[in-house]
């Protein structure tokens, strides 16, 4: 199976992270996770994704807050499927990183998943990986259901209650 190339900008962002790197150990689906950042580490972050085909990732999750500009520096130097994750840091309640990270000019794609969206950026790459890959599919239809049943158990225990 392809890996899921994860890199974030700092390791202040890392607990937005571990949350899509949870999530991606649940489905059983192989990544890597890097700090690098479009601006103290330029360098590093452009070869990360000019070499992430060639070295077997099907999608990648860059997450950064502030002036979010990981996300679109990773996807202009690949055409793998690049996901952001606008971090909030303790200004501007993230939407700095939200417009940075979502505002990309045609040509350069990135498809922004909500302010420390780590669990749906997870989700999404499994979803794409999931195209090619029936099994993963399953899992990804099990998952729903599962979720699905934890939410009617959460109403019937209300409908429970109220009805006392
Ligand atoms: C961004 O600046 C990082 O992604 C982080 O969200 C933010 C603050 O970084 P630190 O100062 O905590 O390293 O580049």
């Amino acid at each position: 199976m392809k890996k899921v190339g994860i890199v974030m900008g700092s390791d202040s962002d890392l607990p937005i992270l571990r949350k899509a790197m949870d999530t991606l150990s649940a489905l059983d689906i192989p990544y890597e996770c890097h700090i690098y950042s479009a601006h103290r580490t330029p360098e590093q972050a452009r070869d990360f994704a000019a070499s992430a085909r060639e070295n077997g990732f099907g999608v990648l999750i860059a997450a950064a807050g502030m002036a979010a500009h990981l996300a679109g520096a990773i996807a202009a130097n690949t055409t793998l499927p690049v996901i952001g994750i606008p971090c909030k840091s303790t200004c501007l309640d993230g939407m700095d990183a939200l417009l940075s990270t979502v505002m990309m000019p045609p040509g350069i794609p990135v498809a922004t998943v909500a302010i420390n969206g780590g669990v749906n950026a997870a989700l999404l790459s499994a979803q794409i990986l999931a195209v090619e890959d029936p099994a993963l599919a399953a899992r990804l239809d099990a998952k729903r259901a599962g979720d699905a049943a934890k939410v009617l158990q959460k109403d019937a225990a209300l409908q429970a209650e109220l009805s006392r």
